[in-house]
């Protein structure tokens, strides 16, 4: 079957009525929207001879997504995140907004609501005999390389396992185990005690990996730390690290890493004395360089759909 219908009248009209185009009720900016990627969809099916077959495999794969609750997690997978990424970082270089922390890709597991420390926070809550001691620590800076105070560093990772609090699948660690967040004093310093991260696999039986199977694609990350800085005048920073050495540092399925987030991973001693559970632990140092507000606003703060658990 070679037919092509996508430009006639009858299949136009199709698309215009399907997405109430010209109606005077509903949000004109959603029509638009739905028309196009309605008339993209139709159009590949003509263009690439999509059969029903394969049609009917996409729209219960859709299903299947849903009721593993990983829309995001494929968001990522499929490079729709760093594409986002992508465009907000042409947008800061079409306004001149130069020299900042790069950001990187939020991904589907944050949490909101971990208590805010002053300056320093243990953070490993649950006991992970896999995991050595970490720290993590920097300063907050604007562009000028003067410390801000009253920054908030959140940060969140995995442990040994490569799993997340409260998205954790063996249902062992607590609510806002690996997950914190400080404000910064004076000096524009934050640190965090914790335990070294593992990467992360998409559930090996979930929506996402069996797609990425198709594609002969793995779905897993190198071991990275999450973060997110919030400053009244700055913009807000989403961002992340990766632990230096790790195999998959540049293949990792969500194409989140950038060669300016790879800090150095130091080994010291003198843990005992910082509360941690060895004497030899690592350190990072992770100094974060924010942004300025454009006319006043934070002009790329984005909004979605995040966890929130009451501290
Ligand atoms: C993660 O930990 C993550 O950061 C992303 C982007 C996707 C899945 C799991
Ligand atoms: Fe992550």
């Amino acid at each position: 079957m070679s037919v092509k219908v996508f430009q006639t009248k009858e299949v136009q009209d199709l698309l215009k009525a399907a997405s109430n185009l010209d109606g005077s009720n509903g949000n004109a900016r959603f029509q638009q929207i739905v028309h196009r990627l309605l008339g993209d969809l139709f159009k590949a099916i003509d263009d690439l001879d999509i059969t029903p077959d394969e049609v009917w495999a996409g729209v219960n794969y859709l299903n299947k997504l849903g009721q593993d609750g990983e829309a995001a997690l494929l968001a990522a997978g499929v490079g729709l995140e760093k594409y986002l990424d992508i465009r907000m970082d042409a947008a800061d270089k079409q306004v001149g907004l130069d020299g900042g922390t790069p950001r990187t890709i939020e991904g589907p597991l944050y949490v909101a609501g971990a208590p805010v420390r002053d300056g320093v926070s243990k953070i490993d809550i649950n006991p992970d005999a896999d995991a050595g001691p970490l720290v993590i620590h920097g300063t907050i800076t604007g562009l000028d390389g003067k410390p801000v105070a009253d920054a908030v560093v959140e940060c969140w990772h995995a442990n040994s396992k490569g799993f997340y609090s409260h998205f954790d699948p063996t249902g062992a660690q607590s609510e806002f185990n690996l997950r914190g967040a400080v404000k910064t004093g004076a000096d524009g310093k934050y640190e965090f005690r914790t335990l070294m991260p593992v990467g992360y696999g998409c559930p090996p039986h979930g929506a996402t990996q069996q797609l990425l199977n198709g594609l002969g694609r793995h779905g897993n990350r190198p071991a990275h730390v999450h973060f997110f800085v919030t400053d009244d005048k700055h913009r807000k920073l989403t961002t992340q690290f990766n632990i230096e050495g790790d195999p998959l540092i540049w293949d990792d399925f969500a194409y989140a890493t950038r060669e300016e987030l790879i800090p150095g991973v130091v080994e010291k001693t003198g843990g005992e004395a910082l509360g941690l559970k060895a004497d030899a632990y690592k350190s990072i140092q992770f100094d974060v360089k924010l942004t300025p507000l454009v006319q006043g606003k934070d002009n790329q703060v984005v909004n979605r759909l995040r966890a929130s658990v009451a501290a």
